[in-house]
């Protein structure tokens, strides 16, 4: 009778702090065992030459999420998920978006609706919050935290989302108190409707225009915001999505003073740049986002915070809109102002072999940083590890059998996704999943996707140490 159901022989193991040749033995859906000569398995592994890492958790992405433009996004939790699975990533956090005048309890309803049945990895929910009524900031958000949502986001712009600097104040002070972790959306909203605006005004309205309309600043101004309120909350914060230096420079001064401010950035940061919303026709608006891509010189900056410890985890924010669709890039016309293309790329497939490649690959960064950042670290920051984003005795069996010499050129074809284009196309990066196990399961077996639809199991968060206080810390 073999002792594990899984043995995963011969590989290179990693982790956030170690990098070691062992076995690894899999029970009930559990490590249950890293060492040499491991006893037999029901089914073997044999890893040689291969990276045996963690599972990533992509702490950012946007799954059916509805908008207010009419628009529809490319990926529900059937397609999000399983494009997650075959890059690499088996845990997921997207969002529970609050509507204006609804209560966020019918918001975690619905997207549980969403998800229940459907998704193919675990998933939490980070809750955004719209409309911090008195109801919602004394009660229904308190008790979500104590339910397993522990984080929310705020957005300093979107006008159906923004939220004034008081109203972030009394937030912050609610994730200080109850142990939440706020992520924050920093962009200055009133910076970019004059800017737009303008631009509008003296014609200029292709694709391109829309990061001209949110230029770094607007970046600076709301990083250093949103840093200045957490220090009079007293409370750790989360900047999403950091687009480049200047932002980098305000994160790492507040560091510097002991705050704890926390960063994310996204590939999309470390590959594409704002010459990639100047295609043919409206072909740009495939990589509109926000914030937008640089330049290189701002790309390098991502890389230094990536190596130097500024920043402590990379997201997909994969926010997908197909491109020839009436219901997605082209919502309003294939000739509609940039102000008007909805904001978002996908992305969840390609972080991890985009960071692999480029960060592990070209020697930015070690093997250990890059688990760290798109494992370990996500985990931590939402309250799932160790359960999830290591490997370790009793953490979930969520693995991946990485070929570190895989060379693929990246197409659309390729992935699996529900979206008809991805920015990436072309991109060549050396390093790919080849299989992929969720709580013991092999969702993706040397390349082909097998998963059983609807296995993915809801996962409650624990308060993240990361979110204590400084005093408390
Ligand atoms: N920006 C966001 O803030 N969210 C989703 C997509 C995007 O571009
Ligand atoms: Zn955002
Ligand atoms: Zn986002």
């Amino acid at each position: 009778m073999p002792q594990f159901d899984l043995v995963i022989r011969h590989g290179t193991l990693a982790t956030a702090a170690d990098v070691f040749a062992a076995d690894l033995g899999i029970v009930d859906g559990k490590i249950a065992a890293i060492g040499s000569h491991l006893a037999a398995g029901r089914r073997e592994i044999d890893a040689s030459g291969r990276l045996v890492l963690p599972g990533g958790v992509d702490g950012h992405c946007h799954f059916d999420q509805p908008t207010s433009d009419g628009s529809v996004m490319a990926d529900d939790f059937y397609t999000g998920s399983r494009s997650a699975a075959c890059g690499g990533t088996t845990t997921i956090i997207p969002f529970a978006c609050q509507f204006r005048g609804q209560s966020l309890r019918a918001a975690v309803e619905d997207y549980h609706n969403r998800a229940r049945g459907r998704s193919f990895i675990d998933y939490a929910f980070h809750l955004i919050i719209s409309d911090p009524t008195e109801q919602l900031v004394g009660q229904d958000l308190p008790a979500l935290i104590r339910d397993g949502y522990t984080s929310f986001k705020i957005y300093m712009t979107y006008d159906d989302m923004k939220l004034n600097d008081r109203q972030v104040l009394d937030l912050l002070t609610v994730a200080r108190r109850d142990g939440a972790m706020a992520m924050i959306h920093a962009e200055n909203s009133d910076f970019i409707g004059w800017l737009t605006d303008r631009l509008l005004a003296s014609g200029h309205a292709e694709p391109h225009y829309h990061a001209a309309s949110r230029p770094m600043a607007v970046e600076r101004e709301a990083t250093h915001r949103a840093i200045t309120m957490a220090e009079l909350a007293d409370v750790p914060i989360l900047i999403v999505h950091v687009s480049g230096r200047e932002a980098v420079e305000q994160i790492h001064w507040a560091q510097g003073r002991g705050l704890k401010i926390f960063a994310e950035t996204c590939p999309q940061y470390m590959v594409l740049t704002e010459a990639d919303l100047h295609g043919h026709g409206f072909e740009g608006a495939k990589c509109i986002c926000s914030p937008p891509p640089r330049d290189k010189a701002n790309q390098a900056a991502i890389w230094d915070g990536l190596a130097g410890g500024v920043f402590h985890i990379v997201s997909s924010d994969h926010a997908a809109f197909r491109y020839a669709d009436p219901k997605g890039k082209m919502v309003r016309g294939e000739k509609a102002p940039f102000n008007w293309v909805p904001n978002g790329i996908p992305g969840v497939e390609t972080r991890l072999p985009i960071l692999f490649s480029e960060g592990v690959g070209k020697g930015r960064i070690s093997l250990s940083r890059f688990v760290e950042l798109a494992a370990t670290n996500p985990a931590k920051m939402y309250g799932l590890y160790p359960r999830k984003g290591t490997l370790a005795i009793g953490a979930d069996a969520d693995i991946v059998v990485f070929d570190p010499d895989r060379k693929v050129t990246i197409t659309n074809a390729l992935l699996h996704h529900n979206v008809d284009y991805t920015p990436y196309e072309g991109l060549e990066v050396t390093g790919w999943p080849q299989t992929v196990l969720s709580r013991g399961d092999i969702l993706v077996d040397a390349g082909s996707f097998v998963a059983a639809e609807g296995r993915g199991q809801f996962l409650h968060c624990d308060k993240p140490a990361l979110a204590r206080p400084r005093a408390a810390a």
